[in-house]
């Protein structure tokens, strides 16, 4: 991504945050500008991840080169998503979040929507009618849908080769236009960010910044050493070129709270900065932006702990396994749109009978903790590609030296 570009993307990240802090809720006036950029990554989405995915799998033109692709990423996401869980139930029981919090619970119910379970999550990824997920933009079916038309044109051969070409060019369009919205990503983000930050004032983060606190910490050593760890050992690639690198995502995850808006980001990111494969990004990215989200996973786990203290319920051991076995699938389930986490925090709840009341505590910053795990959500993603990217090429380069004897 343009250099100058990154930089219009931090300023106006820094100036949404003082702006929000001086005028508070006057800011809000500038909510339209974010509110169109959304508008204008969402217009993108479905059209990108159809067309990259499908080109992304006919490229690879060997089947068997999918299943390992596909094989490596979701091994990859599980682990460091059961790492991530780990991580925020471990974090809460040394935070211990919960305690001597002075917040009374007004009583109102939180209107939750109930989560759908894991069976029905996995089963909704079949489309029954394709054409009405690429309308309803359901990004699981897309990604079923794209990978069998992808693998469709395969097994044919020649006489789908239109339809190749066809996609391949349309990728190619949908790639230019993505830059295109990207150069007023700096404008997006303030309009996003600057109302957010001014609707939250301190009598609001106050009684939970103990939770806030905890979560950041919590995905800056999820980030800064899990993710960086991986990229080093098994992506061959420095920390910090990582984290330099996906810095402009990481700011449109932030102010949008979206892993699915956030996604042509994602992908420019990790193709122009990070040198990943088309054929790999445009598979483990969209993937990951569904079923990939090791922030919220953190989330869940921070927050069952705190609320389990709040009702000064002690977990035993095999509850905390419960919890994080649930929330794992929890997170695989979590929709990349904001709040979702919130919804799924249902699932984990009830597993261990804790009173979904306990909700109403967090409701309250439920965006500042979603700005935080759906930051670390496409970091995660972005990982992924990397390691699963610098695998298949030591494979292709071990090939090579084979076949040259
Ligand atoms: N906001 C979701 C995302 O887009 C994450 C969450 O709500 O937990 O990744």
């Amino acid at each position: 991504m343009r250099k100058n570009l990154i930089w219009q993307i931090l300023i106006a990240f820094v100036l949404a945050i003082i702006s929000g802090v001086i005028f508070g809720d006057k800011i809000a006036v500038v909510a339209p500008l974010g509110d169109l950029f959304l508008r204008l990554i969402k217009f993108i989405i479905v059209p990108l991840i159809l067309s990259t995915i499908i080109v992304g799998i006919t490229s690879t033109e060997d089947v068997q080169k999918l299943g390992r692709l596909g094989g490596k990423t979701v091994a990859y996401y599980l682990l460091t998503s059961l790492i991530a869980i780990s991580l925020g139930l471990f974090m809460g029981s040394i935070f211990k979040p919960g305690l001597e919090t002075d917040i009374k619970l007004s009583g109102e119910k939180v209107e939750v929507q109930e989560s759908e379970g894991v069976i029905d999550t996995i089963l909704n990824i079949v489309p029954t009618n394709p054409i009405e997920s690429l309308v309803t933009g359901d990004i699981l079916q897309i990604i079923f849908f794209a990978i069998f038309i992808g693998i469709g044109i395969t097994l044919v051969g020649k006489k789908a080769d239109p339809v190749k070409h066809f996609f391949e060019g349309f990728a190619e369009i949908m790639y230019k236009i993505t830059g295109i919205v990207m150069a007023v990503a700096p404008i997006g983000i303030y309009g996003l960010l600057a109302p957010v930050i001014g609707e939250y004032g301190a009598h609001v983060l106050l009684p939970l910044f103990k939770l806030i606190i905890a979560m950041l910490i919590t995905c800056l050593i999820h980030i800064g050493v899990i993710y960086s760890v991986a990229v080093k050992t098994w992506g061959n690639m420095s920390p910090i070129t990582f984290i330099k690198g996906m810095l402009p995502a990481a700011m449109v995850a932030f102010s949008t709270s979206s892993s699915s808006g956030t996604l042509p980001v994602t992908m420019k990111c990790v193709e122009d900065d990070l040198k990943v494969s088309k054929d790999v990004s445009s598979f483990v990215l969209p993937l990951g932006a569904t079923i990939n989200m090791d922030g919220t996973a953190i989330y869940q786990g921070l927050t069952v702990m705190f609320i389990a203290q709040y009702y000064g319920v002690d977990l035993t051991l095999s509850q905390l396994g419960i919890v994080a076995l649930i929330a794992t699938f929890a997170s695989i389930g979590t929709a990349g749109v904001p709040g979702a986490g919130m919804i799924m925090l249902t699932m984990v709840l009830t597993a261990v009978n804790l009173p979904l009341e306990g909700i109403a505590l967090v409701a309250g910053i439920d965006r500042i903790l979603d700005m935080m795990r759906t930051t670390v959500n496409i970091v995660g993603d972005a990982s992924a590609s990397v390691v699963v990217d610098a695998s298949e090429k030591r494979r292709a380069y071990k090939e090579e030296r084979v076949l040259a004897g």
